[in-house]
């Protein structure tokens, strides 16, 4: 399971693969324990290597026999792959191993999910399958033959031969190994078809398990969705006659875009009204865009080495964040963006586990799916954009998929083609990529004789191993706003180079009031001296959503801490504007039911750090909690009005409109439960039509502690529902209270549907509980302890999913020395364990420090 001694890998260290492979032909004989796989390679000398090392990665295979050119061999076999000889020119490499697929509880390589035989194999999975340079700069076409008693026998690329037991599959596209899948099971599927705007037909499929066939109507729709969009705006075909998608239960992430062949955590494919939100659809259409986009963004342009992830990753993150804008609400989706980025980004930009965009090194490239990589990764993308204007981006992108498809490309690659294309330095921009760390934005402003002036200044903060950083190219997008309210200045795009920069605006009558990084155009922490009454301004005046959503937020914001820090009473000047808002007929429900959303206490807790402070846990909670019956207490009249009037009728459809007036509603009926106690919530509860409203209403009675009925009714009438299930473990501890939340988790472990082995449910109880804030942080360190617990336990079994749950620790480092203590102990505890897998002994390390 452990390698001996982990090695670090550093980008600097790329050196070419000594041989490259022209053709990859592969046998499956399937057995749960005993699968055979049966490979014939043609591999030729790499003219741009020196080293004619000739090195396969392969780990916890059993070798049955090699041979080159037919010639059996014994090669040099350790822990990380094989070693042999092999003759100057082309030759051909076999060889058969055997793997067990039933034992392999990682999730990676071939594993078993309920009975079925699937595939990971990003990012080093192939190596568990067969012996192979596993990295994606060697890429070749694949044919594939697999044997099996099952009826559903998949590989990625067209359909061959099939007859009974077994069938064939041919990629004429070069992938990379990580791309390749395998899925073999008794499965159904929901046929779809597509023609691609040159006129080619591509049959489509949902492959799931009997009986979710009713749950892929929706995966469907919006792959077919992201077809056209992928074709209209950035003139992207699909290049093979199938696309297929299939579902599994044990999954350790969302999805991955293998060839052909996506394979998809069922959660983020399945969907049904009864039995999912609003949310799970937008998120299912948002994920089925993501891999569907990787078929270029990644795929035909793949990486060259793992260090260039983020130019696969972010890149398709910021398509699938305008495709969904594209298909809903712009300014909704960017507001939910931002929250996410500060929520999980500049959380982790801002602690100890902060890395570049583009990292220079790694122990477990798993450990490097972040939201750096991705999100902050897109934000790069979205920034560029911004910068070299639509028309340039437009042009980048054309010359990007002409001049690089088929290669593996590097962030130079990127940024060339960008600088060729608009004729645009981009040198210094490079430096998002390469220096870690959330820069600060520190703006002062200036009115003298009609001339309004914006002084900025950048600072980044030193992140692990990146003391100084040289300034950053930052787009700050700037209107102005007179004091009448009307907006004086359109939006302009500052361009920031230097530390200090100072932008004049001539010409004015009065000194107005700036709107800074409109739309978020630049992911930084603005700082800036300003008042809860020119706050409460913008909030009323500002034309751009984004900036009007802030304003919101800031004020609540202040209001926070001062409640936290003084124990104020909750803010007047607060409750007066988000009641004028919450009730103003122009704006979009959803978006109205977002900025009726208060800050996390995660982001109230950063809060108070970057000021210096030591948040308590316990006395966030408690402040919020008063906040929200403040706001119950003064808007309860138009909370009853708002129920009623954005309840929706017609039937359900999981689209904007209709979801907007459904998050409206049950916002309105999370205040009213504030009053009433959860009478409303009951009634919604038992006359629910969906999923969306049943879970609002029984989360709203779970914090009512009027949930106990519901709870026992809701896991009758569900229990048979994996993906429902998950909610019923995660809502209640998610709505415990801070003293109960671990004691509520550790009973829910108990419960015979707990598993550790499903990763979703795994998250549904432990990562739910680290979501927890209040609860997590509970003096007693009773959260802390059974969380460690669990993930002594998780990972000799699963090492990716532990690794990736000890970032609950990550924010260790703001709390008072009594947590500190008590965290580090359980870091240590962690580290302790023997065996200890290399993913979480990387992870746990980084968050421990020096
Ligand atoms: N590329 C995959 C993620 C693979 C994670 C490997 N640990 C899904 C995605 O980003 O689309
Ligand atoms: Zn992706």
């Amino acid at each position: 399971m452990k390698d001996a001694a982990p090695q670090t890998i550093y980008l600097a260290d790329y050196t070419p693969p000594p041989y490259l492979v022209d053709k990859v032909h592969l046998t499956f004989r399937l057995d749960p324990e005993k699968t055979r796989v049966i490979s014939k390679i043609d591999f030729r000398p790499n003219p741009a290597s020196q080293s004619r090392d000739f090195f396969l990665h392969g780990e916890d295979l059993r070798l049955i026999r090699a041979a080159v050119n037919g010639a059996e061999i014994t090669p040099e076999i350790d822990a990380q792959g094989l070693r042999c000889d092999v003759p100057e020119g082309p030759f051909t490499f076999e060889a058969e191993v055997e793997i067990n697929p039933s034992a392999n509880t990682a999730l990676e390589g071939l594993y078993m999910s309920s009975g079925m035989y699937c595939t990971q194999c990003e990012a080093e999975g192939f190596r568990k399958i067969t012996y192979y340079p596993d990295r994606p700069d060697v890429m070749a076409p694949f044919d594939v033959r697999i044997e099996g008693d099952l009826p559903v026998l998949l590989s990625n690329g067209n359909p061959g031969d099939a007859g009974e037991g077994f069938a064939e599959w041919h990629d004429p596209w070069p992938k990379p190994a990580y791309l390749f899948a395998l899925v073999a099971g008794e499965l159904v599927n929901h046929p779809g078809q597509f023609t691609t705007k040159s006129g080619k037909d591509v049959e489509l499929n949902i492959w799931v398990r009997p009986g979710d066939e009713g749950k892929c109507a929706w995966g469907m729709e919006s792959l077919i969705a992201s077809m056209k969009w992928d074709e209209e705006v950035y003139g992207r075909e699909y290049d093979l006659d199938l696309f297929n998608i299939v579902a599994v239960d044990d999954f350790n992430m969302g999805a991955m875009e293998n060839k052909g062949l996506n394979i998809f955590n069922s959660s983020c494919v399945l969907a049904s009204p009864e039995t999912s939100t609003d949310a799970n659809f937008e998120r299912i259409e948002a994920i089925i865009a993501h891999e569907y986009f990787h078929n270029w963004t990644g795929n035909r342009i793949t990486c060259r080495d793992w260090f260039q992830l983020c130019l696969k990753e972010g890149l398709t993150v910021f398509r699938d964040s305008e495709f969904t804008s594209d298909m809903r609400s712009e300014p909704v989706k960017r507001i939910s963006d931002v929250i996410a980025l500060r929520a999980r980004q500049f959380r982790e930009d801002n602690g100890p586990l902060a890395h570049p965009v583009r990292p220079q090194s790694f122990v477990e490239i798993n450990n490097f799916y972040t939201a750096t990589v991705y999100e902050k990764g897109a934000e790069l993308i979205r920034m560029l954009k911004i910068l070299v204007g639509d028309d340039g981006y437009k042009a980048a992108l054309d010359l990007y998929f002409e001049r690089h498809d088929g290669d593996a490309a590097t962030i130079e690659d990127w940024l060339k083609v960008f600088e060729d294309a608009t004729g645009r330095d981009l040198s210094q921009f490079k430096r998002w990529y390469e220096d870690a760390g959330t820069p600060r934005l520190k703006v002062s402003e200036r009115w003298e004789d009609g001339t309004f002036t914006l002084e900025f200044e950048q600072m980044t903060p030193p992140t692990p191993g990146q003391d100084d950083k040289p300034p950053r190219v930052i787009p700050i997008a700037v209107g102005l706003i007179g004091p009448n309210g009307d907006e004086v200045r359109d939006t302009q795009v500052l361009e920031m180079t230097e530390a200090r920069q100072s932008f004049r605006f001539e010409g004015l009558g009065a000194r107005p009031i700036p709107s800074i990084l409109r739309g978020f155009s630049a992911p930084v922490i603005l700082e800036r001296e300003t008042s809860d009454a020119e706050r409460a301004f913008l909030l009323a005046h500002d034309t751009d959503p984004f900036n009007k959503w802030e304003a919101g937020r800031a004020l609540a914001r202040a209001g926070l801490l001062r409640m936290i820090r003084d124990s104020a009473p909750a803010d007047e000047a607060f409750l007066d504007a988000i009641l004028a808002m919450v009730q103003d007929e122009s704006l979009d429900p959803a978006f109205r039911a977002l900025a009726l959303g208060l800050p996390s206490q995660d982001d109230l807790a950063q809060v108070l750090h970057d000021a210096g402070d030591t948040p308590d846990p316990q006395a966030i909670w408690e402040a919020l909690e008063t906040l929200r019956h403040a706001m119950a207490e003064k808007m309860q009249d138009v909370a009853m009005r708002l129920y009623a009037q954005f309840q929706v009728t017609e039937a359900y459809r999981p689209d904007a409109a209709q979801s907007g007036a459904r998050a409206l509603a049950n916002a309105a009926l999370g205040i009213i439960t504030r009053l009433d106690g959860g009478a409303a919530a009951q009634a919604q509860y038992d006359a629910a039509g969906n999923m969306t409203q049943q879970l609002a209403a029984f989360s709203c009675l779970l914090q009512a502690e009027r949930g106990a009925a519901a709870t026992e009714a809701f896991y009758d009438q569900w229990k048979d529902d994996r993906l429902v299930m998950d909610k019923w473990f995660m809502l209640q501890i998610v709505q415990a209270t801070p003293d109960k939340a671990a004691e509520v988790t550790e009973h829910l472990t108990r419960h015979p549907d707990f598993t550790m082995k499903n990763p979703n449910r795994f998250r549904a109880t432990l990562g739910a509980l680290a979501m927890n804030s209040a609860g997590f942080h509970h003096v007693s360190g009773r959260g802390y302890a059974l969380l460690a617990d669990w993930l002594i336990k998780l990972d000799p079994l699963n090492p990716q999913t532990t690794a990736r749950m000890s970032t609950a620790f990550e924010t260790w480092k703001r709390y008072d020395a009594g947590r500190q203590a008590q965290i580090g102990a359980e870091l240590d505890r962690i580290l302790a364990s023997p065996g200890l897998s290399r993913d979480t002994t990387e992870m746990v390390s980084r968050i421990r420090g020096a």
